[in-house]
């Protein structure tokens, strides 16, 4: 509880409070103070609520996060018990709590292959920065300390942090604090609908991995430690890659000896269908980052999973790895991680979501929006879906730059109680794991309205326009 209860204020006053001091991430504070946040004030199963007693289907499990739903009480307990027995202890100078142990093992019972070895920290920033100096380190123990250069794709996000802003592929945060750290080489995304003009889907995926090989050979490849993706691009507008993708990119790892690393922040636990997105697109990174799912979004919490490979160099090397964070492993964010877990593995819900609900959306989502106006394509795989919105079909032509038809519709939703966000032109998809299938039918019934009045409201602009 806050110490003020927000239901004993009135929005305004929130509103006054929050714009006096809060400066809020990837925000326009100026404009927002103007304006005032929507406040939340409490969630339950897949449903937020506002200050104003709106209630609103999250369409977004939060920021990607909330795999098992709002209002899992049990979490609550286990952070209580923790708090009162261990509040806080550090994972540094040889100590340890049976919360992080504990932790490290059960992750390392979901993840795939050889990836046994955890490291900790607090968030998907925190874990990318952690994989790109483990990475770097890595090759220095094997005495090659000029491979060094990490591989990413335009379009990809990997974190604001230092590292992450310069590993991710988003042209307006590289614009901000310049210069970025150097030793980052992007390729292209495997946008096929966007990018892939007359190639077919498997034609463009190869084209898209070999765009890999060619900047390998580019930089010399004894230069390039790793190359890092997301098995689907998440914040990047939910980029499915076509079939042939990922297999290409083992192959060209594989051949160059560069590390493959996957950034699971949004497509582990579940989200694809898989506990992890590589299994979903059938590839064994080297390492992995997690965050999000991992605690259902209930406290930070972030994690890398390293395969025998790289661990045992590190292990066998004898000098300390000179990283970590305040809070990696943090006893009560680790506790409640681990109680999330196993409730993913007591209610099945990676099969629910692979087999059950995961087919249920993606049909329905084609059945209801796949023949709109708007739509132009829809990307979508488990629990995860991007849909282009277009001006023409045809020619896949946008609408004019002046008309943000992303955030018309994305405004429509927040109106009518549905929580969908907008990635430039794209509509995202991405509930709680554990939605139902009425709830399904509503989030689509609700979607279909909003896209109608976003059609409407786009079709006025348009005419006002000429
Ligand atoms: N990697 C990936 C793939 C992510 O999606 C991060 C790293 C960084 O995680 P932290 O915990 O440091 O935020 C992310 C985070 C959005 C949005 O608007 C997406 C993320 C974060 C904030 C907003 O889609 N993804």
């Amino acid at each position: 509880m806050s110490q003020q209860n927000t239901s004993a204020m009135d929005t305004q006053a929130i509103q006054t409070l929050d714009a006096a001091h809060h400066m809020h991430p990837f925000t326009n504070t100026g404009a927002l103070n103007k304006k005032g946040a929507r406040i939340i004030e409490k969630a339950e199963g897949v449903y937020l609520w506002d200050s104003e007693g709106n209630k609103i289907l999250d369409g977004m499990a939060g920021l990607w996060c909330v795999a098992m739903g709002y209002g899992r009480t049990e979490f609550a307990d286990v952070a209580k018990a923790q708090m009162n027995e261990l509040p806080y202890y550090n994972t540094f100078f040889q100590t340890s709590h049976l919360p992080a142990a504990e932790l490290a093992k059960e992750i390392a019972s979901v993840t795939p292959g050889d990836l046994n070895h955890i490291f900790f920290a607090g968030s998907g920033s925190e874990a990318i920065d952690t994989i790109i100096r483990m990475v770097r380190q890595y090759w220095c123990i094997k005495k090659k300390p000029y491979k060094n250069i990490l591989i990413s794709r335009e379009n990809a996000y990997h974190g604001s942090n230092i590292g992450g802003t310069a590993l991710g592929g988003m042209g307006g945060m590289h614009a901000q604090g310049m210069p970025m750290m150097p030793g980052v080489e992007h390729i292209c995304q495997p946008y096929w609908y966007g990018e892939g003009g007359d190639l077919s889907e498997e034609a463009f995926g190869l084209k898209c991995a070999q765009a890999l090989e060619t900047k390998i050979l580019e930089v010399g490849p004894d230069n390039v430690a790793a190359f890092v993706a997301e098995p689907v691009q998440g914040a990047g507008g939910v980029i499915v890659p076509p079939d042939s993708y990922w297999p290409e990119i083992d192959r060209i790892c594989k051949k160059y000896d560069i590390l493959l690393v996957c950034d699971e922040v949004i497509c582990g636990f579940g989200r694809t269908g898989n506990w992890f997105g590589c299994e979903t697109y059938g590839v064994q990174p080297d390492l992995m980052s997690m965050a999000k799912g991992l605690s259902s979004g209930y406290l930070p919490i972030s994690a890398v999973a390293i395969g025998d490979r790289v661990a045992n160099a590190f292990i066998e090397h004898d000098d300390d790895f000179n990283h970590g964070f305040t809070y990696s492993g943090h006893p009560v964010s680790a506790a409640v991680a681990l109680a999330n877990i196993q409730l993913m593995k007591k209610e099945n819900i990676i099969d629910y979501v692979k087999n059950d609900i995961g087919p249920y959306f993606q049909q329905k989502l084609q059945d209801t929006l796949g023949d709109h106006p708007l739509t132009g394509h829809i990307d979508g795989v488990g629990l995860v879906a991007g849909i282009a919105l277009v001006h023409n079909k045809d020619t896949k032509e946008g609408f004019p730059e002046d008309i943000d038809v992303g955030l018309i519709c994305r405004d429509h939703c927040f109106e009518n109680g549905l929580i969908m966000r907008a990635t430039g032109s794209r509509m995202i998809l991405s509930p709680p794991l554990v939605i139902s299938r009425a709830e399904v039918d509503e989030l689509f019934e609700k979607a279909k309205k909003c896209f109608d009045l976003t059609h409407a409201s786009v079709n006025t602009l348009l005419a006002n326009a000429e």
